[in-house]
């Protein structure tokens, strides 16, 4: 069993003394060494940095990443450390070999396109994933030195999957949360890489895992599901004995930053200056870092498409394309550069007029005060990425202008188009849409500008980056709560002791115990879940002491449950209850009520035959179509169109659909489990009850007993048992624990 099962959650968290770790890649902070060898350093305020700066003041925080230089002097690495700690920034040092293998290598060219839906660009070398675990241990290594049960660690991407899981398993009880910045694939991308397992059980070591959209969500869940065949609950899953989370949490700017930057005296300078140089012309802009995932080609394509299909707006408008330097060491992105640098000029050379330039291109990144006065007198933006987990950019430019006109042009691929409805959306692949949405663009009556603009403003002045922060440091806090509250309910240690002690204290004891998924483990074929030599010797000892009155209330029909257990001295409630065995005699509980119609089996039958895996259980009282075997997301699907289908019958009958434990039930609503426990309670004076069950079906048992009783659901937190045990194979041990004359067995 992985040492993360075992995690105690010790108590509440305390603001006060609790430090919060940020994990990340880089360091926000540019450390340079000049020509006498000595180090300077800048803070650099990305989105992230100024995010998590506004954070509850109370909290101690700090910084763990790759401060961006090669150093491998000692005495030199010594000093950064030293000057960086004032920051409370702690460096991860990297050797070229590392950066190489871990950066450029695993994250960029295996996990970046594989996530950018860049199938034929993913590289797979052995060397890249070495260095990717080696990496992230020496990131584990720095933040263990430091975090203390009670802190938060919350690591940010994909260069760190692997990252939860490690420090999880090396300190306890700590609130680990992740963000994922960049897409998430679907599965059926995902699944294509050889190691996406291990980066799954990495990712699972987190309690929070969030997304920019629901639809990245929606691909994780179904890949965990998938890959590590874990049972969802919407948006959590049991894992060990913690709930993981899986959330949306769009990520935010700064936006008093960008909307207020035009106020000072400095931008609207440049900002003048700007619309001085491009003369009369509109702007058209575009901001974004080389990548291919950025759709830069397809962009001029659609603009030189435009300028192609309306003569009319030549010399009328320029395109002004910034493009951040990045990776053109490495061929691909050396030869996306060529591609784009050719054909501006074939742009340019076609279009340009003595009075006019196209395309002003930017090879370089430019100061802040620059990009925000581009960004408030450009009048369209231009966002138009094949893919991109969120785009800040667009949320930038919607923000800087103020009070300005200003059209958003807004690809369907970037995350942001999940919030920024009000833009023009488009697809980035289709060059004729990027041209007329131009035209549309350009053509759009101010008034509407403003109040497409003003939709959008008063979104991303709400979304910001403070709130996304806080809105994950609380929900981190909401998951810790959560999984303390549970994790008392799990019995093991001093609760099950407890319990024990009850047992023993105890004269007169009543156990209802479920069979499928409780005593037993669930088989392909249900007809496979003969008892063990284990499990009937279990039934045996505790029906042995007379004090004890053992029931097995299952849902199975009485003929198997007879031939299975009909020789032990113990009593039975067969199809929920219908049936009843009391002292060695069946019996049926009458209802006169027919329990389907040809309609109903001809319904189940048809889903019988379109969903292989499944199957139909004929029990003498019900009817149960059981979906086990087949694949999660079609068992889904037509458990839903089946309940669809089967509420007017089934109403008409008079009869319950009940779901349970991968099966839907249709059967008298008069018998349940929970009828068969009053009765079996009523027969007697108990100090000592307890029941034990994995499903839906045994909550009705839980409800129909006193609160004092001890209520047991196997495989998952119920709200309506007072406590749960993680694993079916968890059973026998845990009576066995109880029946333990010695006392000395441990849980
Ligand atoms: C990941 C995801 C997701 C750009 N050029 C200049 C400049 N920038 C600034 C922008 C913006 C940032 O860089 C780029 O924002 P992105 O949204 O593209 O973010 P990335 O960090 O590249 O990437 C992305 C993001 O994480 C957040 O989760 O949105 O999808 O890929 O802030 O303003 N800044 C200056 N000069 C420039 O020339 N000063």
């Amino acid at each position: 069993m992985a040492k993360d099962f075992f995690i105690p959650l010790q108590g509440a968290l305390n603001l006060k003394t609790m430090k919060l770790y940020i994990v990340a890649n880089r360091l926000p902070v540019k450390v340079q060494e000049d020509a006498g060898g000595n180090f300077s350093f800048e803070r650099s305020e990305g989105g992230l940095a100024t995010g998590l700066s506004s954070l509850d003041s109370e909290m101690e925080t700090h910084w763990v990443g790759w401060p961006g230089i090669f150093v491998e002097d000692p005495g030199q690495r010594e000093a950064i450390t030293a000057e960086l700690e004032k920051l409370n920034f702690h460096p991860v040092f990297l050797n070229e070999a590392q950066i190489q293998n871990y950066y450029e290598g695993y994250s960029n060219n295996t996990i970046w396109p594989l996530c950018h839906y860049f199938y034929s660009y993913i590289v797979y070398d052995a060397d890249y994933w070495a260095a990717y675990k080696e990496v992230n241990e020496l990131f584990c290594t720095e933040v263990t030195a430091r975090i203390n049960p009670g802190d938060i660690a919350w690591v940010h991407d994909y260069q760190l999957m692997l990252l939860p899981r490690m420090i999880r398993e090396k300190v306890q009880d700590l609130s680990i949360g992740y963000f994922h910045h960049i897409p998430f694939p679907s599965y059926e991308l995902f699944r294509v890489l050889p190691e996406r397992a291990e980066l799954l059980q990495g990712l699972l070591g987190a309690d929070l895992i969030a997304f920019h959209t629901h639809g990245y969500m929606r691909h994780f869940i179904s890949t965990i599901e998938r890959v590590m065949g874990l049972g969802v609950m919407l948006d959590r899953f049991l894992h060990g004995n913690r709930f993981v989370y899986v959330d949306v949490l769009p990520m935010g700017i700064n936006y008093d930053l960008y909307n207020q930057a035009i106020l000072k005296p400095s931008v609207q300078e440049k900002a003048l200056a700007f619309r001085k140089n491009y003369g009369e012309h509109k702007l058209i802009l575009s901001v974004d870092r080389l990548d291919y995932s950025k759709g830069i080609l397809h962009r001029l394509k659609g603009f030189a498409r435009f300028l192609e299909q309306h003569p009319e707006y030549r010399e009328k408008v320029s395109l002004v394309m910034i493009v951040v330097p990045s990776r053109d060491n490495v061929e691909m992105y050396a030869k996306l550069k060529r591609h784009i640098d050719e054909l501006i000029g074939s742009i340019n050379g076609m279009f340009s007029t003595i009075n006019w330039t196209p395309v002003f291109y930017f090879y370089h990144s430019l100061p802040f005060e620059e990009l925000v006065a581009l960004y408030h007198i450009a009048d369209v933006a231009l966002v138009s990425p094949l893919r991109d987990g969120m785009n800040l950019v667009a949320k930038e430019y919607v923000a800087a202008k103020r009070d300005n006109s200003g059209v958003l042009i807004l690809s369907e691929m970037a995350g942001a188009s999940a919030e920024l409805s009000a833009a023009i959306i488009i697809n980035p692949n289709d060059i004729n849409q990027i041209s007329d949405s131009l035209l549309t663009a350009l053509e759009m009556p101010v008034e509407d500008q403003l109040a497409k603009l003003r939709r959008m403003q008063i979104l991303v002045s709400r979304h910001t980056v403070h709130r996304w922060a806080e809105d994950f440091m609380d929900k981190l806090r909401h998951i810790r709560h959560v999984n303390i509250e549970n994790h008392k309910k799990r019995l093991m240690g001093q609760t099950a002791e407890r319990l024990r002690r009850f047992y023993n204290k105890s004269k007169k004891r009543l156990f209802i115990l479920d069979y499928d998924g409780t005593l037993s483990a669930f088989f392909q074929l249900p007809e496979d879940a003969r008892p063990t030599e284990a499990i009937l010797n279990t039934l045996k000892l505790l029906s042995s002491d007379e004090r004890n009155k053992v029931i097995i209330s299952s849902g199975r029909d009485h003929e198997t449950l007879d031939r299975w257990l009909g020789h032990l001295p113990l009593d039975m409630a067969a199809e929920h209850g219908v049936f009843f065995k009391e002292d060695g005699v069946w019996s049926k509980n009458e209802d006169n009520r027919k329990v389907w119609d040809a309609e109903i089996l001809k319904i189940l039958q048809t889903f019988i035959d379109k969903t292989p895996g499944s199957r139909l259980e004929i029990k003498e009282t019900a009817l149960v179509w059981h979906y086990r075997n087949v694949d999660a997301w079609l068992a889904g699907l037509r458990e839903q169109q089946l309940l669809n289908l089967l509420i007017e019958p089934c109403a008409r009958q008079k009869l319950q659909i009940m779901r349970g434990n991968k099966i839907l039930e249709i059967k008298s609503p008069i018998f349940t489990k929970g009828t068969a426990a009053k009765r079996f309670l009523k027969k007697d004076k108990y100090d000592f009850v307890l029941a034990m069950g994995d499903d839906t079906t045994d909550e009705d048992t839980f409800r129909a007993l006193p609160k004092t009783a001890h209520t047991i659901r196997i495989g998952s937190v119920s709200e309506v048992a007072r406590y749960y045990l993680y694993k079916q194979n968890e059973v026998l041990p845990f009576l066995e624990f109880l029946l333990d004359k010695s006392g000395t067995k441990k849980l």
